[in-house]
């Protein structure tokens, strides 16, 4: 291996040295202590210590890094103190994430490192949102994000690589090929050569790096980031090295054939380099000995503390209280000056007063820009606030949230509008793994609006006309709105992007046309988890929310003998329970309507909720209408069999009567 290179100085190679050696020594360490059952599980980057040591060092403290799990590199090249590094470990309040997520799971702002989730490839995205938040704001900065070469066989991976060639996004990919995802060979993992083969697809540089040789990772990464800097775009880098330990300590390398091993073996990243920096006589024996042995006495004094910190202490209310990032809503009066608008009207209205308002916020979605969107709701914003503000993307779902968590890393506000709600399968993952549960893990928030066109009644069919609500009000860190007046949609838009938190917006389609009515002209906010008493009685109640309120309201124009008191949800997470309580303790009856097919729907935790907090109050059994539990079929007159609707009408009158 060939370490000789002209433009480093001796001071240079000894620090590269040092760098290289501290994750060697420690993973040596970590390896002990789970032999002695002290630690739960450690994937190992003995081997590859190179790579995370040489791009980090590369980069700029202030530029981000977004490792996987065998970088532990990266961690100790920012200065993260070793017994933060080892209470997170351990599971202890002194690491990052309170206990709630172990290992290399997790952020910090303070280092500007952003760790993974589980599923890997949602972390090439969220680079491609802090390179496009560096780009908006015209910083001279540059993303480092990791994968392995198994992790580039998801999704992921195409769609992160692809939205960053075509918005020129300043991110370096760096996937380190160690020769095995899991137990599975490079072969059985692609058909390409090399890993960088496949950039030419994007139209993107790619270059191959020896990834066992921190000289050349240093000097090249470097060399590629400055360029970067100066004329943003992604770059494409493999890094050839090997796995030299089991894909956790647990699962061994049975599989890996031993002379790979041993060819392996020889070029120890971390070995030869001490050869060459004795050889050189940069520092001789004894010296190396003391600079060993002063990492390990620091190992060993931090592991020290770490140990002697008490576990966590279970709290139930700090748990719920970090689901979402406190923040206090402020109400913003609606002015007394109103327009009849439709409802279309009103959620457009509501986007272009908080791209006004806010300067950051940036929508992204497909056709979007000069088209409008498909149901125009963004004409015209491309003239008013520009191309770069409101970005049409490629057909990439999952990369434009993960994108959007980048931007909120960086402080931006998105909204990411789905061109229909049913679309969201194909981002869902980031969705509920990433963006529900990054404030909880490590408390960085989600900054993030989906706008999700959804709900039946417009004959489109099984893919175009699902309310798909309960995927989400069951995730634990998601707000859910589902407005059904114009004025509510305008007034809870406002306020979801103002929070600072995810939220899933359901927009009706079948409303945006067909609803007209009163729109305050200014800017105002209708706080979230407050549900709206339409009507007030005292022989039922009905409860539901979106399309479905117009169902009732229509219906109950029909028979005005009956006293019954409609409340709309407006927002399903967090639910407003108190208004449920409330009106079913009066009326002692209820009705809960949703659109969605009937089980597993919000109506179901509806009516638990009311049983097992109003049960001496009822007077009636609870009753749920929804629709069928099928796909929903495209011809009208099966359309209107599936949808709950047709049921209402009787399931209402029997209930009056009861
Ligand atoms: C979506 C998803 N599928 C499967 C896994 C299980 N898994 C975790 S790491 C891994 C192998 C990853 O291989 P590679 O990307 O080459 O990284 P390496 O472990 O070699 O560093 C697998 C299959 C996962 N975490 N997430
Ligand atoms: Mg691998």
């Amino acid at each position: 291996m060939n370490f000789e290179d002209p433009t480093l100085s001796k001071e240079q190679h000894i620090n590269l040295f040092k760098s290289i050696l501290k994750p060697r020594l420690i993973e040596e360490k970590m390896l002990v202590l789970l032999r002695q059952g002290k630690i739960s599980k450690w994937f190992s980057g003995i081997g590859q210590e190179a790579i995370a040591v040489g791009v980090t060092k590369s980069l700029k403290s202030e530029e981000y890094i977004l490792p996987m799990h065998r970088n532990l590199g990266v961690f100790t090249e920012r200065k993260i103190p070793l017994q933060r590094l080892f209470s997170q470990w351990q599971g202890k309040l002194n690491g990052f994430t309170k206990g709630r997520d172990r290992s290399f799971h997790f952020g910090t702002q303070e280092y500007k490192i952003i760790g993974m989730i589980s599923h890997l490839g949602p972390q090439l995205g969220v680079a491609d949102g802090i390179g496009l938040a560096h780009k908006l704001k015209n910083e001279k900065a540059v993303t480092a994000v990791f994968t392995g070469e198994g992790g580039t066989s998801e999704g992921d991976f195409h769609e992160a690589l692809n939205v960053a060639s075509v918005w020129d996004l300043p991110v370096l990919f760096c996937v380190e090929n160690n020769g095995y995802g899991l137990s599975t060979p490079t072969s059985e993992q692609f058909k390409c050569e090399h890993i960088a083969d496949k950039a030419i697809g994007y139209g993107m540089e790619s270059h191959i790096i020896d990834g066992n040789n921190i000289v050349e990772i240093y000097t090249k990464v470097n060399e590629i980031a400055e360029s970067v800097r100066e004329n943003p775009r992604p770059i494409l880098l493999e890094f050839k090295t090997f796995r030299r330990r089991g894909h956790e300590e647990a699962s061994g390398t049975k599989y890996v054939p031993a002379e790979l091993m041993e060819h392996w073996e020889k070029l120890d990243p971390v070995d030869n380099y001490e050869l060459f920096i004795l050889e050189s006589e940069f520092l001789n024996r004894d010296e190396i000995d003391s600079i060993k042995a002063e990492i390990k006495s620091e190992i060993d004094r931090h592991l020290k503390i770490a140990n002697e910190e008490l576990n966590v202490e279970a709290d139930e209310t700090k748990e719920l209280n970090d689901v979402f990032k406190g923040y206090k809503f402020k109400t913003q009066i609606p002015s007394s000056k109103k327009t009849e608008l439709r409802f279309i009207d009103a959620i457009s209205d509501g986007l272009k007063q908080s791209m006004e308002k806010h300067e950051d916020l940036v929508i992204m979605g497909q056709d979007v820009a000069e088209y409008g969107g498909v149901f125009k709701i963004t004409d015209g914003f491309v003239e008013k606030f520009g191309k770069k503000r409101v970005r049409n993307t490629p057909i990439c779902e999952s990369a434009i949230i993960t994108t959007a968590m980048g931007l909120s890393i960086k402080g931006m506000k998105s909204v990411v509008e789905m061109q229909f709600s049913d679309f969201v399968s194909s981002g869902f993952n980031p969705i509920v793994n990433y963006l529900a549960k990054v404030h909880y893990r490590w408390g960085q928030n989600a900054d993030v609006v989906i706008r999700m066109p959804c709900g039946a009644g417009v004959g489109a069919g099984p893919f175009h006309s699902q309310t798909n609500e309960a995927w989400f009000t069951k995730t634990p860190g998601l707000k859910v709105v589902y407005p059904s007046t114009p004025q509510e949609a305008k007034g809870l838009l406002i306020a979801s992007i103002e929070d600072p938190n995810p939220v899933l917006f359901f927009e009706h389609k079948a409303l945006y046309r067909s609803i007209r009515g009163e729109v305050s002209d200014d800017y105002f906010t209708i706080e979230l988890g407050k549900a709206n008493l339409i009507r007030e009685g005292n022989d039922l109640t009905i409860i539901t929310y979106g399309a479905a309120v117009h169902w009732a309201t229509e219906l109950l124009e029909k028979y005005p003998e009956i006293s019954a008191e409609l409340i709309d949800l407006r927002t399903l997470s967090p639910l407003d329970e108190e208004a449920i309580f409330n009106s079913v303790k009066k009326t002692g009856k209820v009705i809960i309507l949703q659109e969605d097919s009937i089980f597993g729907g919000i109506a179901s935790d509806i009516s638990a909720l009311i049983s097992e907090n109003c049960f001496e109050y009822l007077d009636a059994p609870i009753k749920r209408v929804a629709s069928l539990p099928t796909p929903i079929p495209f011809s009208k007159n099966l359309e209107d069999q599936y949808l709950g609707k047709v049921k209402f009408e009787s399931e209402l009158l029997a209930l009056n009567k009861y």
